[in-house]
């Protein structure tokens, strides 16, 4: 792991590539001779339910919730493109968040980074603080404000690095590190869903768990549903596949199919996805109607150094201020012809849309204002279409909702 680690120059000074990526995400789990066909893509599965041979003796499957060949074909791609030991699939990334915290017990303390996804934080705030947690939210850009946060009942703490959708950069190993020197048995969670396993590795920056909704860049279709929960440790793994089983979230072998193949293609996507992201923020940074592009992979973000430690590029996601009001905001989105007006991201469709009156809704305006998630606020899922058609279809947008400017 420790090339991860070296700064690469011929790498636009992210660090360099992770070591057989492509051949990992293409060959680890998919072996034919797991089959008695020798199938060299894997099969769907889609039985509930395989047979014994005498009571409790049989081939390592017993019933379609515990375990199933699929879902394990994608379990050990996704944990060896996490530099992970294990990997578990579950049915939503919500569905991931919830097995996560279920190992924590009615008065424990969870730290959450303030800016993260709108259904994490409802989650957090109104479901899982109701049953007697203990939820505290903090700005852990700045890692001063986690040792303030850090209490005698902490168990877990929650990052999520660029944020959804304001992009701040948290710094994994620092945070990490400083949590683990607090209470070593404190458990570090790292939503990747931004990154992909391919631009981040949590767990090599000392995170003890990465998760990701899949629903995303892992899958990168927008045709799944499902949350990965990577870890290297032996005692938290067995923790969560006993939740996987008991309390059941778990994807359908079809889906599990469909994600791994996605994974098959994640780390070209990816690439195109960046490319065509910093053409579009380059594009909205020189327009006289954008106040401000939030992008880590320019300069021009705050935390664009961090970013380059930490990761080996950035993905499609960025977000920008337009200049005007909330109605200049709508108009631009209204009138986009390429970029689909619609929640989630990292599908190889441009995809735009207003945290404030969708993905982020049910967060109190107050929150949300502190966070800069305001009525001029627009987030883009940059895909993979042409990037001059992607940008024309921007150009357009602007001239339809600031005319005069
Ligand atoms: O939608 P689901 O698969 O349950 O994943 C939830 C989730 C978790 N973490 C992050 C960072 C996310 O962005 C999401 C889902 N986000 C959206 C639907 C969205 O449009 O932001």
């Amino acid at each position: 792991m420790e090339q991860n680690h070296i700064l690469d120059e011929q790498n636009g000074g992210f660090i360099a590539p992770y070591k057989s990526f492509a051949s990992d995400a293409i060959h680890v789990g998919q072996e034919p001779e797991q089959w008695t066909s020798m199938a060299v893509v894997p099969l769907i599965s889609l039985s509930t339910t395989f047979k014994q041979t005498a009571p409790g003796k049989h081939a390592g499957f017993e019933y379609s919730r515990s375990g199933n060949p699929t879902r394990n074909c994608l379990e050990k791609a996704v944990a060896a493109l996490d530099g992970a030991k294990y990997c578990l699939a579950l049915a939503s990334g919500l569905a991931a968040t919830v097995t996560i915290t279920h190992m924590l017990k009615a008065g424990d303390g969870i730290i959450c980074m303030d800016d993260v996804y709108g259904g994490t934080n409802r989650y957090f705030q109104r479901v899982a603080s109701e049953l007697g947690l203990d939820v505290t939210l903090a700005d852990m850009t700045n890692p001063d404000n986690l040792k303030v946060a850090l209490k005698t009942n902490t168990k877990l703490v929650w990052l999520e690095t660029p944020t959804n959708p304001t992009m701040k950069v948290v710094d994994i190993k620092t945070c990490s590190d400083l949590v683990h020197d607090y209470n070593r048995d404190i458990i570090v969670v790292v939503d990747n869903t931004f990154m992909s396993a391919y631009f981040q590795r949590p767990l090599c920056l000392g995170a003890d768990i990465c998760m990701y909704s899949a629903t995303k860049y892992m899958n990168g279709h927008s045709d799944v549903v499902m949350g990965l929960v990577s870890t290297n440790r032996d005692d938290l793994h067995k923790k969560l596949k006993f939740l996987q089983n008991a309390l059941g979230c778990v994807p359908s072998p079809f889906d599990c199919y469909l994600c791994n193949r996605g994974l098959k293609t994640l780390h070209l996507r990816m690439e195109r996805h960046f490319k065509n992201a910093t053409a579009v923020a380059k594009f909205l940074e020189a327009d006289p109607r954008v106040e401000r592009v939030i992008f880590p992979g320019l300069p021009s973000h705050s935390q664009h150094e961090l970013m380059k430690r930490q990761c080996t590029g950035c993905s499609g996601m960025l977000s920008f201020y337009i200049k005007g009001q909330l109605e200049h905001a709508k108009t631009f989105l209204s009138s986009l012809k390429v970029f689909a007006l619609a929640e989630s991201l990292g599908g190889y469709e441009s995809l735009a849309e207003h945290p404030a009156i969708m993905t982020h809704a049910s967060l109190p305006e107050k929150e949300r204002c502190v966070l800069g998630i305001s009525d001029t606020l627009i987030r883009l899922s940059v895909g993979l279409e042409d990037v001059a058609d992607i940008i024309d279809d921007l150009k357009q947008a602007l001239n339809a909702a600031c005319p005069k400017m």
